[in-house]
C-alpha cells in the first residue's frame, strides 16, 4: 500500500478536484437544497448514510454521533472501515476520492449494496466542500489511518497515525461546518434526534447513540430497535386504543425490491401511513404505497366475503373505510429509485409497486387466517366507517348546496372588514362571546373581521366526518376562510392573510387553540404550510405605576419591568386570567394592534411528517400521559414573530 509523502506542486489531477468542490461552495443549494439549518442538518444526514449503508451491508451495527462544543460533528461506525488502497482510475486512496471527487461516494470497490436517493447520497465530498475542515480516521487490521482536508482540499495524505486491536474496525467522521456558507451553525438536537430514531427504527437492530456535549451536562440517547417497523407502528400508536393486540408485519423481496410492511388499527378515525424508499420518507407516496393499498383493500374484501362478514348483496368495503385508523410503515429498498412529482418525493418505480402488492397480498391472507379477531375486527370498523361516510356524503351535498343558493352567505356571527383585498386582511378566530365582543369593538374595521366562536370546539381527531361537517363552528369558519377544504381547498379563494387564533392565556385557552390548529392541520394544511395561520399573544399582567402602564407577556418579562421600574408598594399588578378581563382598548393595544402586538407564526416542518401528525394525535388522543409531556413541550411549533 503505497502512502508516499504528497507532491508539493498540486498536479493536474487536483486542480480537476478543486474544481469540481468549488462548483459545490459556489452553489450549496444544488447539492443539499440550502445554506438555512435544514441544509446544515443536511450534512449529518449525508456522513451517516454512508454508515447505515454499511449497516444495511450487514457489515456494521453502531452508529454514534456526537455534538461537540463549537458545533463540529463526529459520526463513528464499526463498519469495515473505507477502503484505503489506491483507486487505479484517480492514483490515490480510495477514502481520499470518497472525501475529494464529486459524487464518488459507494461507487468504488464494490459489493457494497449502495442505497440513496432524494437529496442524501450526494456524497461526502459535498459534506468535505461545505466544511471548514474535515478529519477522517480509519480503523483497519490494527492501524489507524487519518487524513484532515480544509474546505475541501486535502492537507496531507494518507498516513498512519497509531495502532489499535486488530479486532477494532470502522470509520470515523469528525467536520466542522463553514460558517462563510452557512447561515448558522448550531445543530438542533431535537431535530437531529427525530432522525436518528426514525432511522434505528428502519434498520432493525442498528444501535444509534447520540450525544450533544455542548452543554454542561451532555445529553445522550440511543435508539435500537429489533423490531423495527413493527416497533416503529407501536410508538406511533403509543397514545392512541389499539384496536386489536398485535401488529401485522410483512417482510420479502420480489424483482429486487426489499418490501417491510408493518401495521395496526386504532380506534381513531385517521389514516396514518408513512412509505420510506431507502430510509427516506416519502410524502407523496408513491408506487410502494399503491402497491400496498390495493392488496388491503383487496384481501380484506376477499376476507370479508370469504367469512360471510359482508352480505352478498352488500358492495365491496373501500380502501378508504379500511384505513380508517390504520397506522402503517411500507418500507422499501431498492436500488435505484425514481423520485418523481413536483417536490420529488413520490416514488416513480412500477417495480415497487408489484412487488408490495404481491407480498401483502400473500402474507396478509395469511395472517387473518391465523389471527380472525384481527379480520373480524377490522372489517366491523370498516362497515362502521362506511356507513359514517355515506352519512357524511349526505351532509356535505347539503353544506354545498345550501351555500350555492346562498351565494356563499357568510356566517352570521362573523363582523367582517370592508377592505376587499384579502391581502390586506386578517381575521381573528376569538374564544368567547364577551370576549369577541370586545374584539370587535377593539378591532380596525377595514382590515380586521372577527369570529368569536363558542366554547370548545370539535375536536375533529375524535369525531367522524359526518359530525364534523355538522358543526356549526366548523361550517362558521370554513364559509368565513372561503377557500373550501379537503380535495375542494382552494388558495386563490382565501379571504384573509392571516388567520390569527386569540384565546386566553391559560391551559383552557392553549387547549382551544390546539383544537383549531388541529383542525386546519386536517383540513387546510396548506393554510399552515404556507404560513397564514398565526397565535395572537394576550399578555399575562399588566402593572399600574404613575398612571402608567406596562403589559407583561411572561414571568420573566413581569420580572424586568419590576426590576427596571422599581419594585413598590403602589405597583398594581393584575393578573389577566382572560381575555374578557381586557377592555376593548387594552385588547387593541395589547394583542390587536398591529404596530405593537406579537403573533406565533405556526409552523410545519416538512422534514418530520410522522412527528407533527403525532403532535396533533398525542394531544387529542385519549391517554393522558403523554398529552402533559406535549404541552410542556409543544413551545417548539410555534415561531415569535413581531408583525
Ligand atoms: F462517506 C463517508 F466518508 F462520509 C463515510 C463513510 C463516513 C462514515 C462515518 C462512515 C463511512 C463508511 C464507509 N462506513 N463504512 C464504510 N464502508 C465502506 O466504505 C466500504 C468498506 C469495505 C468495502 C468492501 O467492499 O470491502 C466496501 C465499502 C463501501
Amino acid at each position: 500500500m503505497g502512502l508516499e509523502e504528497k507532491n508539493e506542486e498540486y498536479g493536474a489531477d487536483q486542480i480537476q478536484i478543486l474544481k469540481g468542490l468549488e462548483a459545490v461552495r459556489k452553489r450549496p443549494g444544488m447539492y443539499i437544497g440550502s445554506t438555512s439549518t435544514r441544509g446544515l442538518h443536511h450534512l449529518v444526514y449525508e456522513i451517516v448514510d454512508n454508515s447505515v449503508d454499511e449497516a444495511l451491508a450487514g457489515t456494521c451495527d453502531h452508529i454514534e454521533v456526537t455534538i461537540h462544543k463549537g458545533n463540529s460533528v463526529t459520526v463513528c461506525d464499526n463498519g469495515r472501515g473505507i477502503p484505503v488502497g489506491i483507486n487505479h482510475q484517480a492514483g490515490i486512496p480510495a477514502v481520499e476520492v470518497v472525501f475529494t471527487i464529486l459524487h464518488a461516494g459507494g461507487k468504488f470497490g464494490g459489493g457494497g449494496y449502495k442505497v440513496s436517493g432524494g437529496l442524501h447520497g450526494v456524497g461526502a465530498s459535498v459534506v468535505n466542500a461545505l466544511s471548514e475542515w474535515l478529519e477522517v480516521r480509519i480503523f483497519k487490521e490494527g492501524k489507524i489511518y487519518q487524513q484532515r482536508y480544509e474546505r475541501g482540499a486535502t492537507m496531507y495524505s494518507l498516513k498512519i497515525v497509531g495502532e489499535c486491536d486488530p479486532e477494532k474496525h470502522g470509520t470515523e467522521v469528525t467536520f466542522f461546518p463553514d460558517r462563510e456558507i452557512f447561515d448558522d451553525i448550531e445543530f438542533d438536537f431535537d431535530t437531529l434526534k427525530q432522525r436518528f430514531r426514525e432511522m434505528a427504527f428502519l434498520t432493525k437492530g442498528l444501535k444509534f447513540t447520540f450525544t450533544d456535549e455542548r452543554e454542561e451536562e451532555p445529553k445522550v440517547r440511543t435508539f435500537h430497535y429489533e423490531g423495527g417497523i413493527v416497533e416503529f407502528v407501536k410508538y406511533l400508536n403509543r397514545s392512541s386504543t389499539a384496536l386489536y393486540d398485535k401488529i401485522i408485519y410483512c417482510e420479502g423481496i420480489r424483482n429486487n425490491v426489499y418490501v417491510e410492511v408493518a401495521m395496526q388499527h386504532n380506534d381513531g378515525f385517521k389514516e396514518n401511513t408513512y412509505g420510506f424508499v431507502n430510509n427516506i420518507v416519502t410524502p407523496e407516496g408513491g408506487m410502494h404505497v399503491e402497491g400496498f393499498r390495493t392488496a388491503l383493500t383487496k384481501t380484506f374484501n376477499d376476507y370479508a366475503r370469504a367469512n360471510k362478514l359482508l352480505k352478498e348483496s352488500e358492495p365491496n368495503l373501500s380502501g378508504e373505510d379500511i384505513r380508517e385508523g390504520m397506522t402503517a410503515i411500507i418500507s422499501v429498498k431498492i436500488e435505484d429509485p425514481q423520485f418523481e412529482g413536483q417536490t420529488k418525493q413520490k416514488l416513480g418505480n412500477s417495480e415497487a409497486r408489484g412487488a408490495v402488492n404481491a407480498i401483502v397480498s400473500e402474507q396478509l391472507k395469511i395472517f387473518l387466517e391465523q389471527n380472525p379477531e384481527v379480520g373480524r375486527k377490522t372489517v366491523d370498523k370498516s362497515l362502521t366507517a362506511q356507513r359514517a361516510r355515506e352519512a357524511a356524503r349526505k351532509a356535505r351535498d347539503l353544506t354545498r348546496r345550501k351555500s350555492a343558493l346562498d351565494g356563499m352567505a357568510l356566517p352570521g356571527k362573523l363582523a367582517d372588514c370592508t377592505d376587499k383585498n384579502p391581502k390586506n386582511c386578517e381575521i381573528f378566530i376569538v374564544e368567547g362571546d364577551s370576549a369577541g365582543g370586545s374584539a370587535k369593538t377593539a378591532r380596525s374595521r377595514a382590515t380586521q373581521a372577527i369570529l368569536p366562536l363558542r366554547g370548545k370546539i370539535l375536536n375533529v381527531e375524535k369525531a367522524r366526518l359526518d359530525r364534523i361537517y355538522g358543526n356549526a363552528e366548523i361550517k362558521a369558519m370554513i364559509t368565513a376562510f372561503g377557500t373550501g377544504i379537503h380535495e375542494d381547498f382552494d388558495i386563490s379563494k382565501l379571504r384573509y392573510d392571516k388567520i390569527i387564533i386569540m384565546t386566553d392565556a391559560d391551559v383552557d385557552g392553549a387547549h382551544i387553540a390546539t383544537l383549531m390548529l388541529t383542525f386546519l392541520y386536517r383540513f387546510m394544511p396548506e393554510l399552515i404550510k404556507q404560513g397564514h395561520v398565526y397565535l395572537a399573544q394576550p399578555p399575562l399582567y399588566k402593572v399600574e405605576k404613575n398612571r402608567k402602564q406596562y403589559y407583561a407577556y411572561s414571568d420573566a418579562e413581569l420580572d424586568k419591568i419590576l426590576r427596571e421600574i422599581g419594585r413598590d408598594q403602589n405597583n398594581k399588578i393584575q393578573r389577566y386570567k382572560g381575555l374578557g378581563e381586557m377592555d376593548a382598548d387594552q385588547l387593541w393595544e395589547t394583542t390587536m394592534d398591529p404596530a405593537k402586538r406579537i403573533l406565533k407564526r405556526v409552523n410545519m416542518d416538512e422534514d418530520a411528517a410522522s412527528e407533527i401528525d403525532l403532535t396533533f394525535t398525542t394531544l387529542m388522543g385519549d391517554k393522558v400521559e403523554p398529552r402533559r409531556e406535549f404541552i410542556e413541550e409543544n413551545a417548539k411549533y410555534v415561531q415569535n414573530l413581531d408583525v
